[in-house]
């Protein structure tokens, strides 16, 4: 019996480990490892002369390209391809592109980009007094001072009772508290400037005073965001994903991280009938352009972070469909934050009201985690933090 089992090493450093512990030799292991992994790079919108051309050099590399049918029969123009192959075959492949006539090099140059970026495992979230390593998932802890948000509307619009709540979240492992004064949940209604500010600013300052971790302000307006940070908050969330260029530019003058959201439509209309070509492409490809904005707009890409935006204009199957395929999002080189709490999907799922989720939510967010999240954010600080440090465990995530 040679006891032969199939081993599951989805990561570069699975792989190695598996290499060391049959003894390969040193400098067989980048060499190996190369081989022992597997991608599937998708393409969209690529002219059939680049797709044929991709498919013959994916071909001759060891490796495979999955084309359109239109494209291999000239009967339309462009269409998307797929890319299947090791990386030492994408690094032939890569070799080879660059050469090639039309926009082969332009396309290679994407393929390499989104492979490096998937690749990429550290990161550093870097504040005025702080820096977070995300090498273990951090959890944000939420803070809704709002009458009506929806799972904790009315429990913190008394300042002392949120002071109290973040103090507590901190104290219960949050690496981060995100603070918010108007709900965004479906169907809310949106709040003026000053009334947001109204309920944020006695609250943040007791925040600042009381806690030592950054304090994040959940807020799309440009008023109330500087208003935040000239108080002392150094992390801006945008569900918007700083869609106003002010935001951009005062996120660039403080030089402090943000949260670039998805969101399809807004929060009062969000959730009738949402539809997407593609969910996960077409927020892939959303981000990538708000990313592309923000760093044209003097933010620093390593302040960015992205997050899907679970619930913001999704129905049930597209959060399913999100949450599958996160690790696409690792292609964007920005580490990924995922807000499942308590949400309305997990509630269909489990037909469960609000308050009765929190394993529903805890699952979700461990296979997040699983999938490449590094930022989770929580109302329920204290369980996920528990389940998240098995989770890093297993997934063999070192402590910060
Ligand atoms: N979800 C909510 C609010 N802000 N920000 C990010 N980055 N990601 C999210 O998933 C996200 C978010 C909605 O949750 P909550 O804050 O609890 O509700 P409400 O908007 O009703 O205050």
């Amino acid at each position: 019996m040679f006891n032969a089992h199939v081993l599951e090493l989805p990561e570069a450093r699975d792989v190695n480990q598996a290499l060391q512990a049959v003894g390969v030799q040193a400098q067989g292991q980048p060499i190996l490892r190369r081989k022992g992994l597997f991608r599937i790079v998708r393409l969209q919108g690529v002219g059939y002369r680049e797709a044929l051309i991709a498919k013959q050099e994916m071909l001759g590399a060891g490796g495979d390209a999955a084309t359109p049918k239109g494209t291999v029969e000239f009967t339309s123009d462009e269409g998307d391809v797929i890319l299947l192959g090791t990386p030492q075959h994408f690094k032939r492949f890569l070799g080879k592109m660059k050469h090639q006539p039309f926009r082969s090099a332009a396309l290679a140059a994407e393929v390499e980009e989104a492979l490096a970026h998937y690749a990429r495992d550290a990161y550093v979230l870097r504040f005025p007094n702080f820096e977070i390593p995300l090498q273990r998932t951090v959890v944000m802890g939420i803070l809704n001072v709002t009458p009506d948000s929806f799972a904790d509307g009315g429990r913190y619009l008394e300042p002392q009772a949120a002071i109290d709540r973040a103090v507590e979240m901190v104290q219960e492992g949050a690496s981060l508290v995100d603070v918010g004064a108007e709900s965004t949940s479906p169907g809310s209604e949106p709040v003026s400037a000053a009334e947001e500010w109204k309920r944020l600013e006695p609250v943040l300052a007791g925040v600042l005073d009381h806690v030592n971790v950054p304090i994040s302000v959940d807020t799309y307006k440009p008023e109330t965001a500087a208003k935040a940070l000239d108080l002392g908050a150094t992390m801006v969330n945008d569900v918007t994903s700083l869609r106003d260029p002010k935001m951009v530019a005062l996120v660039a003058q403080h030089d402090v991280p943000a949260v670039l959201m998805h969101m399809l439509g807004e929060p009062k209309t969000m959730q009738k009938s949402p539809e997407y070509e593609d969910v996960v492409a077409d927020i892939v490809r959303f981000l990538r352009a708000r990313i592309s904005d923000a760093v044209e707009g003097g933010v620093g890409p390593e302040n960015l972070v992205v997050d899907p935006g679970i619930g913001f204009g999704k129905t049930v199957d597209h959060n399913l469909q999100i949450l599958r395929q996160l690790g696409a999002f690792r292609s964007l080189g920005r580490p990924i934050l995922v807000g499942v709490s308590r949400k309305t999907f997990l509630g269909k799922l489990l037909d469960a009201e609000v308050e009765d989720r929190l394993e529903g939510g805890l699952a979700a967010a461990v296979l997040a985690v699983r999938h490449g999240a590094r930022i989770i954010r929580t109302h329920d600080v204290k369980e996920t933090v528990r389940a998240l440090a098995i989770a890093d465990a297993i997934l063999g995530k070192s402590p910060a």
